[in-house]
């Protein structure tokens, strides 16, 4: 038996479990835990600094400090704070009365353009644990890491606040977070949960928190370096599946066919073994989760102790994939300016009517939203840019109008770049109308309109992929 097996059977099962970062995924993680039979308590910490001492005395009253629709996730919250389960606390020297303790702190990056990720929150977090660490408790990092993370950084300042050896005196693991925002509690509680120690005892010990809150889903055991290349690699893999059938879009339109056609062929291919997960072509990739986990992936090999063995000069798929997916409102733009042409306007003083600000469809989420680069790239060509979005109403330095009509008033120019619920059934001869022209330009980004309707009434159109309608006539 090892030291720590020795330690950690001395302890006894995990009882008192902490999470540090009551966000959209600690608050969830934190009352699935309370909610489980087999542990006694279990306290949130957060921060007690002026932008978020809120979510403390929400959550102490059984409140959810969460925007946006959380099925479930208010009652859990009152039924365990009532029964004396759960409870939020900015005193984290309570760390040191736990058995185990989980970080879910968000690693944004910084500054899009070098993709250093941003771990100041994180390091913060893992410094306070480590000041109150003791020996045989376990310690899981949550939050979306660069591969090596675990077992390097983390580790290390660990072992420096503690004075304790991870591994031997204290479990230490990472079991990504897979929630998506609408149904935080069936994610956690369904999905199959990655779990890695940087040893067997602490995998093992981390298994033993998790396993208890999953009803469908099953531990995978594995490393901590692979858990954190899991975590990264399936989102990698998500925008390299969204870039190939926007390379097909883009290739589409060069050959003068339509994409969805092919999409249909492509996809009609079944058969056991047989898989094209053609997904589909768009404006853009957005959202916190593809547009950055690419990037965690890629430092994760650069950091890493091995050496890599690439064809020589060769872009890595994954960032080819970026590229991709980056340029696709810029290929939108592109589509605005020649369809001006096709009328003799230019794009400099033209009004384009942009529908659809969220990131993607029927929700508020803006994050990295493609249309931003979109809008900045009409205004400095002069062009001006009104936006509609019936669920994002306010951006920083955007004017956001959930009043359709009145955006599309006298624009030149329709382009849609989400695929709202709404925009489905706009109806060609309105749009032309609200517009006053004779000749309006409708570009869509999201598959939304019929082009034919659209043509018919003497629209200019142009549809990502849609190489088959791009140069019509004009009515
Ligand atoms: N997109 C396309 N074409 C597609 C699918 C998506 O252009 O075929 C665009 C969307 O418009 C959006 C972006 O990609 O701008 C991201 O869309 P997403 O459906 O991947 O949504 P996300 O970013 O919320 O991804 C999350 C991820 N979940 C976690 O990180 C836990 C991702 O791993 C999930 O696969 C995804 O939700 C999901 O499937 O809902």
């Amino acid at each position: 038996m090892t030291k720590l097996e020795k330690l950690l059977k001395e302890r006894g099962p995990i009882k008192k479990i902490g999470v540090l970062g009551m966000g959209y995924v600690g608050i969830p993680a934190a009352v699935l835990f309370a909610d489980a039979p087999c542990f006694n308590k279990v306290l949130g910490f957060q921060r007690d600094s002026k932008s978020s001492s809120y979510k403390i005395d929400m959550l102490n009253h059984g409140e959810s400090p969460l925007k946006g629709e959380e099925p479930g996730l208010e009652d859990l919250i009152g039924k365990v704070v009532k029964a004396g389960k759960f409870e939020c606390t900015p005193d984290f020297s309570r760390i040191s009365e736990l058995d185990a303790i989980t970080l879910a702190i968000q690693t944004p990056f910084a500054n899009p353009k070098d993709l250093e990720p941003d771990f100041s929150a994180l390091i913060e977090g893992i410094r306070n644990v480590g000041k109150y660490l003791k020996p045989a408790m376990l310690v899981v990092l949550e939050s979306t890491i660069t591969p090596g993370t675990t077992e390097g950084m983390a580790k290390q300042i660990l072992e420096e606040e503690s004075g304790l050896k991870a591994g031997e005196d204290f479990a230490l693991a990472h079991a990504p977070e897979r929630v998506m925002v609408g149904r935080l509690l069936r994610n956690i509680r369904e999905h199959d949960r990655i779990v890695g120690g940087i040893n067997e005892a602490s995998t093992r010990r981390a298994i033993e928190l998790y396993s208890p809150v999953l009803t469908v889903g099953k531990v995978i055991p594995m490393s901590a370096t692979a858990a954190e290349v899991t975590k990264t690699a399936e989102n990698t893999f998500r925008d390299l599946q969204i870039a190939a059938i926007n390379q097909l879009a883009l290739y589409c339109e060069a050959m003068e066919i339509n994409v969805y056609d092919v999409r249909t062929g492509v996809d009609s291919l079944k058969g056991e073994g047989i898989t094209r997960a053609i997904l589909w072509p768009g404006a853009g990739v957005g959202g916190h989760c593809l547009t950055k986990d690419t990037y965690h992936l890629e430092r994760g090999v650069k950091i890493g102790n091995g050496q890599l063995d690439y064809p020589e000069g060769a872009d890595s798929i994954y960032v080819l994939a970026r590229k991709v997916n980056d340029f696709m409102p810029l290929h939108m733009y592109n589509l605005t300016v020649a369809a001006l042409e096709r009328i003799g306007k230019e794009i400099k003083g033209s009004k384009v009517a942009m529908l659809g600000w969220a990131f993607i469809r029927d929700s508020d989420d803006a994050r990295n939203t493609p249309s931003e680069p979109y809008r900045d790239l009409c205004l400095k060509a002069g062009a001006i840019v009104t936006v509609h979005d019936p669920y994002v109403l306010k951006y920083p330095g955007v004017e956001i109008s959930d009043d359709l009509e009145k955006v599309i008033r006298d624009a030149d120019a329709v382009v849609v770049l989400a695929g709202h619920s709404a925009y489905f059934n706009v109806k060609a001869d309105w749009v032309k109308e609200v517009t006053g022209k004779a000749s309006p330009i409708i570009v869509d980004g999201r598959n939304v309109v019929e082009p034919d309707e659209f043509i018919g009434k003497g629209f200019v159109y142009k549809g990502i992929g849609r190489g088959d309608k791009n140069k019509h006539v004009i009515v």
